[in-house]
């Protein structure tokens, strides 16, 4: 299998972690955005809407990293239990980290890191609302975990790995977790863990180095 991503960009993390937590074997290809490279025809053949993560599994090939986990975790069998009602809180939760934390996570790290980057004015509105917006589900993700080890269930699950890739900016943009001891707890937890451990060893290679 062939995973497509770029080291800066969440989604493409999360697939990342998803497949090692999986035991999925995998080669990784680095897909130089700053360069256009995800606009080459060789890519688009790949995913025509020109973006990482995406990948290609025996000739078959899945972008949006969502639907790559689920598809990586029914191919495994692990980590997606059956179960109607666990499977519901697991995407449940994969929604949360998309379409909520995601969201206002974003609007701050934009601001604050890749504005000032490109040369633009950081937009303090923007940056303010994404603060308060996330100060207003975090204690949620918080209660979650005082009630159980992980997100969905007592067993961890791809909707853990997802909101672990999601909330992997919250150093760079300087979000505190003081105030939420369990979220706090279960990110440093899984973080020590080899599936995560793997891809910030090259992480931080590719940070260093602006590529792999
Ligand atoms: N909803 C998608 C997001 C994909 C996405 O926006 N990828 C960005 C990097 S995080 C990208 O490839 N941007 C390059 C571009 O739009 O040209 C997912 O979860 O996979």
């Amino acid at each position: 299998m062939n995973i497509y991503g770029h080291f800066f960009s969440a989604p493409s993390n999360k697939v990342r972690y998803c497949a090692n937590a999986l035991g999925l074997e995998f080669t990784y290809h680095h897909v130089d955005l700053q360069q256009g490279e995800q606009q080459h025809p060789d890519f688009l053949d790949i995913n025509k809407l020109g973006k990482v993560p995406a990948i290609e599994d025996d000739g078959f090939m899945l972008s949006e990293s969502d639907a790559i986990c689920r598809y990586l975790a029914n191919k495994a069998g692990k980590l997606y239990p059956n179960d109607l009602q666990t499977r519901g809180r697991i995407d449940r939760w994969m929604d949360i980290a998309s379409q909520t934390v995601l969201l206002q996570m974003s609007k701050i790290l934009f601001n604050r890191f890749f504005a000032p980057m490109l040369g633009e004015e950081p937009n303090q509105t923007a940056i303010e609302d994404g603060q308060r917006k996330l100060a207003t589900i975090l204690p949620h993700i918080d209660n979650q975990l005082a009630q159980s080890n992980y997100l969905a269930a007592d067993e961890m699950s791809i909707a853990d790995i997802s909101m672990l890739a999601t909330i992997d900016p919250f150093d760079m943009i300087e979000v505190d977790l003081s105030d939420y001891p369990h979220l706090k707890k279960w990110r440093h937890s899984l973080m020590q863990q080899g599936f995560y451990q793997d891809v910030h060893h090259h992480f931080a290679a590719e940070m260093e180095q602006g590529k792999p």
